[in-house]
């Protein structure tokens, strides 16, 4: 097909989703995939996918033309083709309609066989969906995850922008650790030593004296050695951070979010949700607080009893997540589990104003108020056995003028795993890095 005539189809094209019964005897051009071909011998059928969804193709070979029909000789799967037809109303067919097809050409062939079913027929393992990423996000369910993801996405955008934030982006190229030493990615920066950034913690900080309240969505690095279902090397951080707050203020600010995404996307992404087999359900607010101290009475009482200044590990976020069944905040972590930039308490300093936010027994979120003196940032960094000269850049910027300030960061994917049901995060982002994952 010459490049005119292409340009004319496209500008005229259908989606597979407009093809419903309504539009019955309406002329279409189609573009799209494969998906899968039955051949009765005199009839053909086509499940025909694009970006909208799926419809079925019947071509009748005593109905087309001679091109067309040499075409059908060598069409395979996932091949790219134009169909030109007719809409028909089919109570019988399994959409309740199809195109009735007057001619089909193949536009790219794919290879005769393609190494992964994207009909679902055959079930994968989740080394041979990453090996074949581009193969399995065509499959409609996969790529529902990524399309509300997007919208999820826009949801976020929008809540900041209407509670007046600034969204910003700062560097992912830094000169020092923000979130402790060991997950970092170390880089060649011409002939020095530079690292991948862990967070935007100390430049949303630093922001606050500008802009008072910043967003940043985007990708982090972490040098994660533990290979988890939910640990991966590039993760996308949505963070906050405000000027004039603590971490009352900023934790409802996280709780209002969640429900706003998921009231924005049940109004606008039923479609993806039908998909995916999620019901939603909108949670109520507030979520449930509770501090340490009380997860730990909890967690004497359930046989995992954990001394006071240890953090949760997995058995205990387990045996807690029978009981805490959807969101909820865990609060006051103990100062010397918590970075050096939480404010501890002004009446119990080995206490910090610190929160968690939790799913059963997957962390979301973490967050706090953070220390706005100077004095006590160098404290806690070298109590935490960190050189204040490394952060100089930071602390000078504390000689300026810094506002009270509190903020929170929430992994996106982590989110995604929560509203779309899946349990890996390698799900719920495009192309995963880990320990072990470098390709495609
Ligand atoms: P933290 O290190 O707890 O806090 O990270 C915040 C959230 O980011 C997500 N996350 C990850 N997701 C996938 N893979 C990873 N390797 C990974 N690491 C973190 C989690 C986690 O809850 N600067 C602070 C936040 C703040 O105080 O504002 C921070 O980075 O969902």
């Amino acid at each position: 097909m010459d490049r005119p005539d292409l340009k004319r189809i496209i500008s005229q094209r259908t989606m597979a989703r407009n093809v419903r019964p309504e539009n019955d005897g309406k002329e279409v051009h189609l573009l799209g995939w494969v998906h899968e071909i039955r051949d009765l011998g005199r009839l053909i059928f086509i499940l025909l996918r694009d970006s909208s969804g799926i419809c079925q193709v019947a071509i009748r070979k005593a109905e087309v033309d001679e091109n067309t029909k040499r075409e059908l000789e060598e069409i395979g799967l996932e091949s790219v083709v134009y169909v030109n037809g007719r809409v028909s109303a089919e109570p019988k067919a399994r959409l309740g309609v199809e195109v009735k097809a007057s001619r089909l050409a193949i536009l790219s062939r794919a290879a005769s066989q393609i190494p992964y079913d994207i009909t679902g027929k055959v079930s994968a393992g989740m080394e041979t969906r990453l090996r074949h990423r581009i193969l399995d996000l065509r499959k409609p369910e996969n790529r529902a995850v990524f399309t509300l993801a997007s919208s999820v996405n826009k949801a976020i955008r929008d809540f900041f922008h209407e509670h007046g934030f600034t969204e910003v982006r700062t560097s992912r190229i830094i000169g020092t650790a923000t979130e402790g030493g060991a997950a970092l990615f170390e880089v060649r920066y011409f002939d020095r030593t530079a690292y991948l950034a862990q967070s935007p913690q100390l430049y949303k900080e630093e922001l606050t004296t500008v802009f008072e309240r910043v967003f940043e969505m985007g990708p982090f690095f972490r040098a994660e050695e533990s290979h988890t279902r939910r640990h991966i090397s590039e993760f996308t951080s949505v963070d906050i951070e405000v000027a004039f707050a603590d971490m009352d203020d900023v934790m409802r600010f996280l709780e209002e979010l969640i429900v706003y995404v998921y009231r924005w996307i049940e109004r606008n992404n039923s479609e993806e949700l039908k998909t995916l087999g999620v019901r939603l359900k909108i949670p109520s607010l507030p979520f449930p607080r509770y501090t340490y101290e009380q997860l730990l009475d909890e967690l004497s009482g359930l046989g995992q009893p954990l001394e006071w200044g240890e953090d949760f590990g997995t058995p205990h976020l387990r045996a807690l997540a029978k009981k805490h069944t959807g969101y909820y905040f865990i609060t006051d972590f103990p100062t010397k589990i918590k970075p050096f930039y939480i404010q501890p308490r002004r009446d119990k300093p080995e206490v910090s104003e610190s929160f968690d936010l939790m799913y059963q027994w997957l962390e979301l979120a973490s967050g706090g108020t953070r220390i706005w003196e100077k004095e006590l940032l160098m404290k806690r960094l070298e109590e935490q056995g960190l050189n204040p000269e490394s952060f100089k850049y930071h602390l000078e910027v504390y000689d300026y003028g810094m506002p009270i300030h509190a903020g929170w960061g929430l992994g996106f994917e982590r989110l995604m795993m929560v509203i779309t049901r899946r349990t890996n995060i390698r799900e719920t982002i495009l192309f995963p890095r880990d320990r072990f994952r470098l390709h495609p």
